[in-house]
């Protein structure tokens, strides 16, 4: 018994020897996750979640481990060139209203003013979106006082229209909180272990979606559910974990057709819908990016000199959920406005 144990030791420390990957890792000097990735005067910047090493790690369902305490950006002059990690963007200790956990940020430029949005716990425990301001779009930025009014859950990310609005999507669900919230914005406490609604058979949680304010540092309107359907004009049940919503809300916008992209959460997906308006209803239409290594699977997608990118994170440096690491590969929306499928594991 004991020589059979060894030997499938041995081989399944072969098989994940022997995984090859698409891409390399963005850096690794540090570890990066959640990247949302944009233009600023001809640069890319990436926005991504600071993984690090806690010293007594806090492992529990409402994602504790993950207890990020700053944010760093990543910049690159073009695709393939060398990449900057820039000094500290924002620390936690510098966020008034702030307890723990600096999740998926993204940002946002408007009038030569850059906005770093940030979901993070308040003090007591519960998780709210945060905004910081800055005259450079790698920071120092400075937080706002207090959470944006009205604003819950977290994974916040910003889209531009054509018409020079601005929408905040947000919302993620078990550890992100978004089940304590109902769609009236009315909140119930609840611990991380209430999975969905609980209710199979009825539709799945939405993400949430708000205009900004011209500020850029306050709603225009309450937050308004997003709803996301199937082809026959059905709601995505909370029972169908391969296409339900579960964070990490995307939203791109290609020859007039919007796209949300999202992370299934606990089948480690990125699935697409599509819509033509930011309000949606948006449509199911399937896979974008399949499983990568590690439990979690966020992204961002750019449009760079007419070629569209794909960034997301796994762990292929250090092998473990919460330490990962940023990448990026090409994307290719078809003729027929479909999305290629991405696998970034070869097997
Ligand atoms: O990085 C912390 C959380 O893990 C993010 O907010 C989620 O989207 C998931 O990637």
């Amino acid at each position: 018994m004991k020589k059979i144990i060894i030997l499938l030791l041995i081989f399944t420390s072969f098989s994940y020897c022997q995984k090859n990957f698409l891409n390399d890792p963005l850096v690794s000097e540090i570890f990066t996750a959640d990247p949302s990735a944009h233009l600023f005067n001809g640069k890319i910047y990436i926005y991504p979640s600071h993984d690090i090493i806690e010293k007594d790690p806090l492992y529990d369902d409402c994602g504790s481990q993950y207890a990020m305490r700053d944010y760093r950006v990543l910049s690159m002059d073009s695709i393939g060139g060398p990449v900057t990690i820039h000094d500290v963007a924002l620390d936690l200790n510098d966020v008034p209203w702030a307890k723990r956990q600096f999740w998926a940020p993204d940002a946002a430029e408007k009038d030569g003013k850059y906005y770093l949005y940030f979901p993070t716990k308040d003090k007591e425990d519960i998780f709210k979106i945060g905004v910081a301001v800055s005259n450079k779009p790698e920071g120092p930025f400075k937080s706002k006082k207090d959470p944006i009014e009205g604003s819950y859950s977290m994974d916040p990310s910003v889209y531009k229209d054509d018409d020079g609005k601005y929408y905040m999507y947000i919302g993620g669900i078990w550890g992100g909180q978004l089940q304590r919230w109902d769609e009236n914005n009315q909140y119930t406490p609840s611990g991380c272990e209430t999975q969905d609604n609980g209710i199979p058979n009825s539709p799945a949680i939405s993400p949430r979606i708000a205009l900004m304010s011209d500020d850029m540092v306050s709603f225009a309107e309450e937050p308004k559910p997003v709803r996301i359907i199937d082809k026959e004009g059905m709601p995505i049940l909370t029972k169908d974990h391969e296409r339900r919503f579960f964070e990490a809300a995307w939203v791109h916008k290609k020859d007039g057709i919007y796209y949300l992209s999202y992370s299934t959460g606990n089948t480690h997906l990125i699935v697409y819908a599509t819509s033509d308006n930011p309000y949606g209803p948006f449509v199911y239409q399937g896979i974008m990016n399949n499983p990568v290594q590690g439990w979690t699977n966020h992204h961002s997608t750019l449009e760079v000199d007419n070629k569209w990118y794909f960034f997301y994170h796994d762990t292929q440096i250090s092998g473990k959920d919460f330490l990962r690491n940023v990448k990026y590969t090409e994307m290719f929306h078809k003729e027929d406005g479909s999305i290629e499928t991405i696998n970034t594991i070869i097997e």
